[in-house]
């Protein structure tokens, strides 16, 4: 039997591992302070648990069983202003799981906690890197948007690295999630239990014109990368009208304006450009159109432009018999109150369904809040999800 009281304490705990912001809110980036403390302290967790503790050179922290074992999990980094459930409750859901299957003498349980899912260096970093994806040295020249290295930032957890961990000795993988968007929310329901995670390319983009004075520099004259990124994203949602679905999104979340001061044309800008859809092939078509936009636009301004590399992830299904086990817990814990769906979040997930069975479960995020620090979900719904994954994982 789980235990909520214990599940519930140890939630708050790991969010006490970089606690910021208001209500639950969580700093806790991959590879920060916060971050190796709180793999130091799910270390001890999964010791006390009866898991053997294993980190692999990318700081994907496992807890396994001797026996083969399905595994449970999700990642404890958080976005730089993060909620303090955004992975952690399948970190901590794992946990209890394990610990009450074993305190009952039922299946073993591993639990993961991949790490950077959050993408300071990639996307979904650390799981990619596990799954083959992403070779290390590939991601090791990854930088963060100040321009420190992977490679550099994983050197702090060197001492803590015991090797590879072989995915064979799982025989599937189960992550549960808060749902991060408005749909079980506004419905009522209590449980979403995955059909298929969308698709995302991500890429860095460069404008380059000329810096000069804000005072003495003509209008027409100006080679201006602000104004070159606000003509580019206005007219990106104009492009891609006609290929896109209701679901399909697009952000420009991360922007630099170099060198950023009110009396100077700015001369640089670099920003961050995202996407995500189910469909591999309308990823495609709108990169040729962001691409062709921003050639485009970089000409009309004067500028030059630059791509870095598309990093990103295909949409992937869910496998149908793990999927079954969660539809029948849901049913058993939430009758009439859970309903399959689609996630529009990234998840580890997508990189694990590469090597062996996966399936996701969702509780509800209030107001569908997420990636802010107001990010929550009541205790009862918590609770659900937890007897659902327990369910799920108690199945032989
Ligand atoms: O961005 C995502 O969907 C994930 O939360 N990293
Ligand atoms: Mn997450
Ligand atoms: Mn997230």
């Amino acid at each position: 039997m789980v235990n909520p009281e214990r599940f519930l304490a140890d939630l708050h705990k790991l969010r006490s591992f970089g606690a910021s912001g208001v209500g639950n809110g969580v700093v806790r980036p991959a590879y920060s302070e916060a971050d190796l403390a709180a793999r130091d302290w799910l270390s001890e967790q999964m010791a006390a648990a009866g898991l053997e503790v294993q980190m692999d050179a990318t700081g994907n922290l496992f807890g396994v069983t001797e026996k083969p074992s399905l595994l449970l999990g999700s990642h404890s980094d958080s976005q730089p202003e993060g909620g303090w459930l955004d992975g952690a409750l399948g970190v901590i859901a794992a946990l209890e799981v394990a610990r009450a299957s074993r305190e009952a003498d039922g299946p073993p349980v591993s639990v993961v906690s991949f790490q950077d899912e959050e993408g300071r260096f990639g996307v979904t970093t650390g799981s990619a890197v596990w799954t083959g994806h992403l070779e290390q040295t590939v991601a090791d020249a990854l930088t963060d948007h100040t321009g420190v290295s992977l490679a550099s930032a994983r050197a702090g957890l060197a001492d803590r690295v015991t090797g590879p961990v072989d995915a064979r000795r799982f025989t599937g993988f189960i992550e549960m999630h808060i749902e991060q968007g408005p749909t079980l929310d506004t419905s009522g329901g209590k449980i979403g239990v995955v059909t298929d995670i969308v698709g995302i390319r991500d890429m860095r983009v460069t404008f380059d014109g000329q810096q000069n004075h804000a005072g003495t520099t003509p209008m027409h004259l100006r080679r201006d990368a602000f104004q070159a990124l606000a003509a580019f994203s206005t007219g990106l949602s104009d492009r891609l009208r006609n290929i896109v679905t209701p679901q399909t999104v697009w952000t420009i979340g991360h922007v630099s304006l170099h060198p950023n001061a009110s009396s100077i044309v700015p001369g640089r800008v670099v920003f961050s450009m995202q996407w995500r859809d189910a469909q591999t092939d309308r990823l495609a078509r709108m990169e040729t159109v962001i691409r062709t936009l921003a050639d485009e636009i970089a000409e009309a301004h004067g500028l030059t432009v630059r791509f870095g590399p598309v990093l990103g992830l295909d949409p992937v299904e869910m496998d149908a018999t793990l999927r079954a086990r969660l539809e029948d817990a849901a049913e058993r814990e939430a009758p009439g109150a859970w309903r399959a769906m689609p996630s529009g979040a990234l998840h580890d997930a997508t990189n694990v369904a590469s090597l062996m069975p996966v399936a996701m479960v969702f509780v509800p995020s209030i107001g569908g809040i997420s990636h802010a620090f107001e990010e929550d979900t009541t205790e009862q719904d918590l609770v659900c999800g937890l007897r659902v994954l327990a369910r799920a994982a108690a199945q032989r």
